[in-house]
């Protein structure tokens, strides 16, 4: 895996150069534990440089283009991203420890991102307002400015595609900063962009420390909107250096989401998404599925079924292109077996495999599928963010209701069932911002509003909702008599 771009620089104004203190961290491949090159350890200044020439850019050229031109430079990065495909997925595969197809996924995803903000851009409208006689009023949706994103390690493409690609077709001009664990397709990102022809500026790319450059980005007064993604401990710091400035946050900040399987439903259906969704990017996902409620008659047999499918998961090196790769980080996978210490022998119902051949310096650790663990327990509550799923019987649908709210997250959560009425009760009731019947994560959907509530966070990615929140609405009203 050989970029094209060099990994040690910073990307302000339209080019690349070395970090204002010249100085470098290392990039790990989380699959062998090596070091594999270098990247810039960008500080307060290159964050305070990269703000500066995204006001340029507002006050410029980019802030010149009609909502279409930008939607056309959009549609032309996610053509590139689609020509890239194999680099971009061999980064991230290699860079974030995820097995290629789940990288190549995420190729798609930003290609598609790219190509459904390219639509969207000229597609955002005010409204006219009814009011007094010898009144026109009505509403314009303006870009807010400058925005700040913060970026985490486990989906970088997917939520580069989200947030960028909806500041970007409002007209908001982005400086972004990466998580230090896996940035290679942010600076990717960056120099497609500049493939593309988008003015400089309105793209800038500084990764850095989060305590160094994210705290810079968050703290700076001329940023107008932080959209964060990330712990829930480092998102109250983005809310509270926010709260200075007194500007507008995205948090999405994980969960632990349930899906609630009926005595009625289609195992056979749902067995793919009972498992798979808890057990993508080896647990490291904030949409996981931590969490499968299961009405009681049905317990046992989707416990073996679960099982079953748990023995036969390999974790592997990315490129190995198995079940699961590593986990991140060694601290990463010292969370995960802290959580899995607190389990009893007997709760661990079934396990699964690392590769023998894995390396030793990888941060793999096995599938583990709980059972006998109560709703209340830490390991039925706190989000693990590894290949770890809880299994926890219901007797009824109130039952299960209560199970699924008891916790302080509310992102995403399922409902499997073949009794329509039900469906439609649980889907009001459940605590998430999305709810998904008879199915899970809806293939991801670009279009598809996603955000939290509780811990989880708030505001609302993708689809249009996105856009409006990247953008600041003025209302007009004119006195003609
Ligand atoms: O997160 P952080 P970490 C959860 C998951 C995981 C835990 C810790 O449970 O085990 O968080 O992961 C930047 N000011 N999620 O430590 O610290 C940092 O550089 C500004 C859930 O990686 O939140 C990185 O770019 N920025 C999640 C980003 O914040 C700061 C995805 C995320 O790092 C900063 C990742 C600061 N003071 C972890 N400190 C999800 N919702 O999907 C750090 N950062």
């Amino acid at each position: 895996m050989t970029p094209w771009f060099d990994t040690d620089k910073v990307f302000i104004g339209g080019r690349w150069q070395p970090p204002s203190g010249g100085e470098t961290l290392p990039m790990m491949d989380p699959s062998t534990g090596q070091e594999i090159g270098r990247i810039a350890r960008g500080g307060p200044d290159d964050i305070d440089a990269a703000v500066t020439a995204a006001r340029a850019a507002l006050d410029g050229p980019w802030g010149k283009l009609t909502a279409a031109e930008r939607g056309r430079l959009l549609a032309r990065l996610g053509a590139l991203v689609t020509e890239n495909a194999d680099a971009l997925a061999e980064m991230e595969a290699t860079d974030v420890g995820k097995p290629l197809t789940q990288a190549r996924a995420d190729v798609t995803a930003l290609a598609r991102y790219c190509e459904f903000y390219a639509g969207a851009a000229d597609k955002v409208m005010g409204q006219t307002i009814p009011f007094q006689q010898g009144f026109t009023v009505y509403t314009l949706r303006e870009p807010i400015g400058v925005t700040g994103h913060i970026v985490p390690w486990n989906y970088p493409m997917q939520i580069i595609g989200r947030s960028l690609g909806a500041a970007l077709a409002m007209g908001n001009a982005c400086v972004l900063k990466p998580a230090e664990e896996a940035c290679l397709t942010a600076l990717a990102f960056a120099d497609l962009a500049r493939q593309a022809g988008f003015p400089e500026g309105a793209v800038n790319v500084v990764p850095g420390l989060g305590a160094e450059a994210g705290a810079a980005l968050t703290a700076h007064p001329g940023i107008g909107h932080i959209s964060f993604t990330g712990s829930v401990a480092t998102g109250r710091l983005v809310q509270a250096a926010a709260a200075q400035n007194v500007v507008p946050v995205t948090l999405e900040l994980g969960g632990k989401s349930p899906q609630l399987f009926f005595a009625d439903a289609d195992l056979d259906a749902a067995l793919p998404f009972l498992v798979n969704t808890g057990l993508q990017n080896a647990g490291q996902t904030c949409s996981a599925s931590s969490r499968i409620l299961v009405e009681r008659p049905r317990f046992e047999e989707i416990a073996d079924r679960m099982a079953a499918a748990y023995r036969a998961k390999v974790a592997a090196p990315a490129m190995a292109d198995r079940d699961l790769g590593p986990l991140i980080s060694a601290r990463q996978k010292e969370i995960v077996e802290g959580y899995l210490d607190l389990a009893g022998q007997g709760q661990r119902i079934a396990e699964g495999q690392i590769a023998p051949d894995a390396p030793e310096g990888g941060h793999y650790v096995a599938p583990v599928l709980l059972a006998g663990v109560a709703p209340e327990d830490r390991l039925a509550q706190e989000e693990i963010f590894g290949p770890v799923q809880v299994l926890i019987p219901f007797d009824d649908e109130d039952h299960a209701a209560s199970i699924a709210n008891g916790t302080p997250y509310g992102l995403v959560a399922s409902v499997w069932s073949a009794d329509g009425g039900r469906q439609m009760r649980l889907a009001k009731r459940l605590r998430a911002g999305q709810v998904f019947l008879n199915n899970y994560g809806a293939a991801g959907g670009v279009e598809l509003p996603f955000g939290g509530t509780g811990l989880s966070g708030h505001g609302r990615e993708k689809g249009f909702e996105a856009l409006y929140g990247f953008s600041s609405l003025k209302t007009v009203a004119a006195h003609h008599g």
